[in-house]
């Protein structure tokens, strides 16, 4: 139990108009997460106006609707999902609002709401908001534990990552149970993808390039991208199909982000810890799953070069 959570129950019971961010560039789990707890919110609360806020992802129309709204209330309450730092929230200014809610599981980076449950023991951010139905009396129905479903199943890598263990997976087969979940179809829901994704995927894996040291890296640009006719998010996210190749320890996708007009860099490691490396550079994240936004060239070449020595070290530690 934690005590946040009925905290937070009564913030979301005092305000009419609640918001509800999440990470710019969003994966499954702050898709998931946001419309798990919106859908919650409105359940337990039909007259509450519930809002999940952030620009709409093609592939994640299947999941819901984005709301659109033309004029944000600056009194509402904001709760924001699976992101730590301000300039990661995507579709408002946090700073414009004085009811915020923080609940994460990424490392903590810096405060910036009023209450904030953080928990980077937790695999996902649809976890913590499992928890926080459970341990209220937030109301849950089929499709709001279907979402949360697959935001853990999502973030963990269908329960590959650490912290994968028994209470988790106790966790997700009450879910499963209680709510009748059909896993089949929302396994289909989170891995089905289009050829031109998979195609997209074969000149990942032919033009990836291998140091000796066993880091790996590529540079997608925008015509690339679209060439495959498949867009950034998805390209990027592809980067976690490329786990447990035997010559690589850290791999890194750079993307050219046309919205956000930066460079998307996503770093996967299977030993060596890359969030260290990755806050030097201004971004964050979990200690084998990190990213950096920036608009400069050199910067790039550094983290790269950076990342490679870190494999270097690495194999030396533990081949030797
Ligand atoms: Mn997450």
């Amino acid at each position: 139990m934690n005590s946040l959570n009925k905290k937070i129950y009564s913030e979301i019971k005092k305000f009419n108009t609640i918001y509800i961010a999440r990470h710019i560039g969003p994966d499954p789990d702050a898709i998931c997460s946001s419309f798990a707890l919106r859908e919650s919110i409105k359940l337990t609360f039909p007259d509450k106006e519930v809002y999940a806020i952030g620009a709409s992802v093609a592939k994640f129309k299947s999941f819901g609707p984005m709301d659109k709204i033309t004029s944000l209330d600056k009194n509402a309450l904001v709760i924001c999902l699976d992101v730590p730092d301000k300039k990661r929230i995507d579709g408002l200014n946090i700073e414009e609002y004085k009811n915020v809610i923080k609940i994460d599981h990424h490392p903590f980076i810096e405060k910036y709401g009023e209450i904030e449950l953080i928990n980077d023991q937790v695999g996902s951010a649809s976890e913590l908001v499992l928890d926080l139905i459970n341990e209220t009396k937030l109301k849950i129905n089929t499709n709001i534990a279907g979402n949360l479903f697959l935001g853990m199943v999502a973030d963990s890598n269908r329960f590959l990552f650490h912290p994968t263990d028994a209470k988790l997976l106790r966790k997700v087969a009450d879910l499963i149970e209680k709510n009748k979940l059909n896993i089949q179809k929302l396994y289909t829901k989170l891995y089905e993808r289009p050829i031109s994704d998979v195609r997209l995927m074969g000149y990942i894996a032919e033009n990836l390039k291998v140091t000796k040291n066993g880091f790996a890296y590529i540079e997608l640009d925008e015509d690339i991208i679209n060439s495959f006719n498949a867009d950034i998010s998805s390209a990027s996210n592809m980067i976690n199909d490329f786990n447990n190749i035997s010559e690589v320890y850290v791999w890194v996708f750079v993307t050219n982000d046309p919205t956000n007009k930066n460079y998307r860099i996503n770093i996967r490691s299977r030993g060596p810890i890359v969030n260290e490396i990755a806050m030097k550079y201004g971004g964050g994240g979990h200690k084998f799953a990190s990213g950096v936004r920036t608009t400069d060239k050199e910067i790039i070449l550094k983290l790269l070069d950076e990342l490679d020595k870190l494999c270097k070290e690495y194999k030396n530690k533990t081949v030797n």
